[in-house]
């Protein structure tokens, strides 16, 4: 309904209140720069499809202790959910998490801050945006090598060195590429153009300017313009705003070579945000959004599908599932999810079952095709060795979702959307959780690690952001790891193994998951040993068997994954086949749980 961007406070919240069922509160960072000003627009136009909500906009002018005011301010007014884009992920983390731990929804915007103390981040990935503009660079500059600026406004700013950091890791593999920087403080276009005035002389080397905003590359061209040199360099900028004189405009004017879009994501905050305050199901933690490459070829078929009204016609759509197989607790939690959720979406569901083998998802892949479906949905075994089959299913023109697991392709745009868990974070927060909660008390604690399968991207991240946090902890080490395979017999197998041996040294099991834990406690009570006192153990997943073994001291902490892919996996099925842009990744909501809260939710986890 109406937005007040410039609300006057001194309007009687209870009146204003009493006119919709909700009122979002939108902190912007700031509402003077182009990209900023566009996703105010966007909130704006997508809220109008909305009579019962109403939002309340404040400019903090990129002053953190102003915003920090602002939020009160909303707060004070009797908001229901916040949306926030913080002008300094730092010094607002602290306020963010206060808000959200007094029971505010919060949807943060834009740039990540520290934790998980928010309902939903929705934003770009900067590293993303970089190497796709490093990739573009490389092709103007068609193998035959050149020497690139850098030119980096507000240098300061975690989006500028993302997209840098992107950036150089694409160009680096090019030894015939030579880049220089250039650091600005602002991103203004007035400071870009006099800095390349004032560059002149240097310039003649110059074959392109990679610009990290298209301020800045506007900017840029101007001044290579008044000094009649912008035939002789190309520029490619980043963030593709439509509109006049944005980057998708400098791009069909000619004045830049490409752009990298930075979706702001205005109109996917209020969509969310409207199913957060209706509690409804399926709900991400980060839906991390889509970037495209703009040149002169597709600039003006990129501005027509941003026309293109999406609207989901409610008919059956065919999705066939490789699922990896019955491995485990969460596996079977994760299938009856997916099929729930199937009928509850009106998706004619495909379903089939590996038994942890890539040739059997290999040939199911190639079924699907077979029988024409919409959508092929894979739970990848392993993360390798897939291009052949998406290739076909590409060839098709069937999309593929890789939920649940990840696959790495060298092939581009095979995979249109990853819906799952931050593995990484998950290896973090176990190894965490020892650090704080097992004093190695002087000593080294040996740790027993119980991988995964081979290959699989749950294993191999788990065990990378464990080593992560592992790394600044002299107290512990891993004594001896072993792939287990997801299996409560694989844990058990391992354990057993390593007792026959003799020699029982170890003080902290890491399990990557719950069955291979339980298996290990099995493993171990045989022997005399107690679980959970004698030997430590952390696990992931978080399924109620583990929650069990917590309450009886068998098992110390869970760190959770959740398996409930399937509402979040079948919306954005149907927002594909509606037409809408699919993020590029969408991440689900998880926590940590130890003896200390075990007994108190376990009767509410779902699975
Ligand atoms: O941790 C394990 C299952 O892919 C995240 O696979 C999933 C993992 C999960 O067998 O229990």
């Amino acid at each position: 309904m109406s937005c007040l961007a410039a609300y006057t406070w001194s309007r009687n919240s209870a009146d204003y209140k009493n006119e919709v069922e909700y009122v979002i509160g939108v902190s912007q960072a700031n509402v003077r720069e182009a990209w900023r000003i566009a996703l105010n627009q966007e909130i704006e136009e997508e809220v109008k499809k909305y009579p019962n909500i109403n939002i309340i906009t404040t400019d903090a002018t990129s002053e953190p202790e102003k915003q920090k005011q602002d939020i009160d301010k909303l707060l004070e007014f009797g908001i229901d959910l916040l949306i926030i884009s913080p002008c300094d992920t730092g010094k607002l983390t602290e306020k963010i998490k206060d808000v959200f731990q007094g029971n505010i929804p919060v949807i943060v915007m834009d740039r990540g801050i520290e934790g998980f103390d928010y309902s939903l981040f929705i934003g770009p990935d900067n590293d993303m945006i970089g190497r796709q503009a490093g990739e573009w660079v490389v092709q103007l500059l068609d193998g035959q090598g050149g020497r690139v600026l850098k030119l980096c406004g507000n240098s300061g700013s975690i989006q500028s060195q993302e997209r840098i950091k992107g950036f150089d890791s694409v160009v680096m593999d090019y030894p015939q590429i030579e880049t220089s920087t250039f650091n600005m403080d602002t991103e203004l276009k007035d400071k870009a153009y006099d800095a390349v005035l004032s560059m002149k002389g240097s310039l003649k080397e110059i074959h392109v300017i990679f610009a990290n905003c298209d301020y800045v590359a506007q900017g840029a061209y101007e001044a290579l313009e008044s000094m009649g040199m912008e035939k002789g360099i190309q520029i490619v900028g980043s963030d593709g705003l439509n509109g006049k004189d944005g980057g998708v405009d400098m791009v069909m004017q000619g004045k830049i070579a490409a752009t990298i879009t930075c979706p702001t994501g205005g109109r996917e905050a209020i969509q969310y945000a409207y199913s957060i305050l209706r509690q409804e199901s399926g709900v991400p933690k980060q839906v991390i959004l889509r970037s495209r490459t703009i040149t002169k070829g597709n600039a003006a078929q990129y501005l027509e599908s941003l026309e293109k009204e999406c609207f989901d016609k409610g008919e059956t759509i065919t999705v066939g599932y490789s699922q990896v197989g019955q491995e485990s607790q969460w596996r079977l939690a994760n299938t009856h999810s997916i099929q729930e959720a199937a009928r509850e979406f009106n998706v004619d569901l495909l379903f089939d079952d590996a038994d942890q083998s890539q040739d059997k998802q290999i040939a199911a892949i190639r079924r699907f095709i077979e029988e024409k479906v919409d959508v092929i949905v894979v739970s990848p075994v392993v993360e390798t060795g897939w291009d052949e089959a998406l290739m076909e299913a590409k060839a098709a023109g069937i999309p593929v979702v890789m939920s649940d697991r990840k696959a790495e392709t060298d092939e581009k745009d095979l995979i249109t959307t990853y819906i799952g868990a931050d593995f990484l974070e998950e290896g973090r927060r176990a190894m965490r959780w020892i650090r704080d909660n097992i004093p190695s008390g002087g000593k080294v604690l040996n740790i027993l690690e119980l991988k995964g399968n081979q290959g699989a991207s749950p294993t191999l991240e788990r065990r990378k952001g464990f080593v992560e946090v592992l790394q600044e902890c002299p107290g512990y080490q891993i004594a001896y790891s072993e792939y287990g395979d997801f299996t409560y017999d694989g844990g058990k197998r391992i354990v057993e193994g390593y007792l026959e041996r003799g020699g029982w040294d170890v003080d902290i099991i890491f399990a990557h998951n719950d069955d291979m834990a339980l298996g290990a406690v099995e493993a171990l009570e045989d022997y005399g040993i107690v679980p959970g006192e004698d030997v430590k153990i952390i696990s992931v997943d978080g399924t109620s068997d583990v929650f069990r073994a917590i309450i009886a001291g068998k098992i110390n902490c869970t760190v959770e994954c959740n398996p409930l892919l399937g509402p979040p996996l079948m919306k954005a099925i149907r927002d594909m086949v509606a037409g809408k842009e699919m993020p590029v990744r969408i991440i689900t909501e998880e926590k940590v749980y130890d003896q200390s809260q075990a007994e108190e939710v376990i009767n509410q986890r779902a699975y």
